[in-house]
């Protein structure tokens, strides 16, 4: 029930991986439904009744008081990226189950249901669609997905199915509006911006716009010998020019982050000009039309260089999501929460991706950011620190108490 638990169960959901001695949970794997199974575990013996949608996600009801009430949802995701960090994820649905044992530990309850949530996927490291999980929840699961191919050929159809999810039943599991008051999310910040402030916790003003791509360049392979270097359609070559010319969008523009996180090379010979080369891009801004007229600019590039190089490139979007704000008023509870421990409240736009951005379409959202050393995410190095989480258990207590029952848009 408190901040050693919270750090503790963390820890423990190490073992839920693919690759041991790393955090590396995907989608439908079998390391996720280990890292489910246990929650649900902490869940039941907390006295929340679970259930599983149709994608996979869990969810934990704590009753409220209030029959029919709207649900306050709260939580966050327990997949992970390869070789991640231990908080990104599981901090927030651990914390905010932390908040109900309190609750429950007390006899006391709030006059809404508090539905504790582990999305089974928010990174998209396996099938490319950002809050696979929650977007089920928010009616945005588009059944185009079901289609899409991991890197080993499953289809993502395929995958749930192994996974004892229900490809055909997402779309039930839908919330409907009326039946939830709000988001709140606890999540490490992922950047540095709280501890140089020497702040425990910032309140979230929204999350950036972002638009991720795959692209494959299509050249000709050939023989590195015999080959003049006149007559090449080299895909990497022409690929390497891309990733600089996402990178020079990056740095031309004030504000955008810009990344090629993956990159694959065919046939993939030492001695073989490379045919094809298939890479993706992420592409941030906080405002809308600045991320479009970058994307605009990387266009162009394309254009150039697929002349110039004599090669096909093919754009795939995988995901696009338009910036999202949170809530004024619930921004202004969970402020009120952290005034009440006497800090100082610092607001912060997120630059990372969160669920909240698919669960805005479904409800008011908001987040609090908590202090991770030198802002380190995405990696093992990620950590935080057990004090920072008990000022965060009482901060979520407060806000959740302080809810205005009501607090739709
Ligand atoms: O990519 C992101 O911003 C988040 O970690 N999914
Ligand atoms: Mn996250
Ligand atoms: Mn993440």
């Amino acid at each position: 029930m408190n901040a050693a638990t919270v750090m503790a169960r963390c820890a423990a959901l190490d073992v839920h991986t693919e690759v041991p001695g790393t955090i590396t949970r995907r989608y439908a794997t079998p390391a996720l439904a280990g890292a489910l199974r246990e929650v649900e575990g902490w869940m039941r013996e907390a006295g929340l009744e679970t259930r599983r949608d149709a994608v996979g996600n869990l969810v934990g009801r704590y009753a409220g008081t209030v029959a029919g009430a709207p649900a306050l949802l709260t939580g966050s995701h327990l997949d992970s990226v390869p070789d991640g960090g231990r908080y990104d994820g599981p901090l927030g649905v651990l914390s905010a189950l932390s908040v109900v044992e309190r609750l429950a530990a007390r006899g006391e309850r709030l006059a809404f249901p508090i539905d504790v949530c582990a999305f089974a996927d928010e990174e998209s490291v396996r099938y490319g669609t950002t809050y696979l999980g929650s977007s089920a929840l928010a009616g945005r699961f588009d059944a185009e997905w079901l289609e899409r191919r991991d890197q080993d050929g499953v289809a993502l159809r395929d995958a749930m199915t192994a996974f004892g999810a229900d490809a055909d039943g997402v779309a039930e599991a839908a919330l409907a509006p009326r039946s939830v008051l709000a988001w709140i999310e606890l999540h490490i910040e992922q950047g540095p911006r709280l501890e140089r402030a020497d702040v425990p916790l910032g309140v979230v003003t929204g999350i950036q716009a972002q638009e991720r791509r795959r692209i494959i360049v299509t050249g000709t392979a050939g023989h590195a010998g015999t080959t003049p270097m006149d007559g090449r359609r080299d895909a990497l070559a022409a690929a390497a020019e891309l990733v600089l010319a996402v990178e020079r969008a990056g740095r031309d523009t004030n504000g955008i982050v810009a990344t090629v996180g993956t990159l694959s090379v065919e046939p993939g010979g030492i001695n073989v000009i490379p045919g094809r080369a298939t890479f993706t891009i992420d592409v941030r801004h906080p405002d809308d039309d600045t991320l479009a007229a970058a994307l605009t600019e990387f266009d162009a590039a394309v254009t150039r260089v697929a002349g110039e190089r004599r090669v096909e490139v093919l754009q795939t979007v995988l995901s696009a999501d338009r910036a999202v704000p949170c809530d004024e008023g619930l921004r202004a509870v969970l402020a009120a929460a952290v005034r009440a421990r006497s800090l100082p409240v610092i607001d912060l736009a997120s630059g990372a991706g969160h669920d909240a951005a698919a669960l805005h379409r479904l409800c008011p959202v908001a987040m609090l950011f908590l202090r991770c050393a030198g802002g380190v995410s995405h990696n093992p190095a990620e950590s935080i620190e057990e004090c920072d989480v008990a000022v965060a258990l009482d901060v979520l207590e407060h806000a959740f108490r302080n809810l205005p029952p009501g607090a739709r848009r």
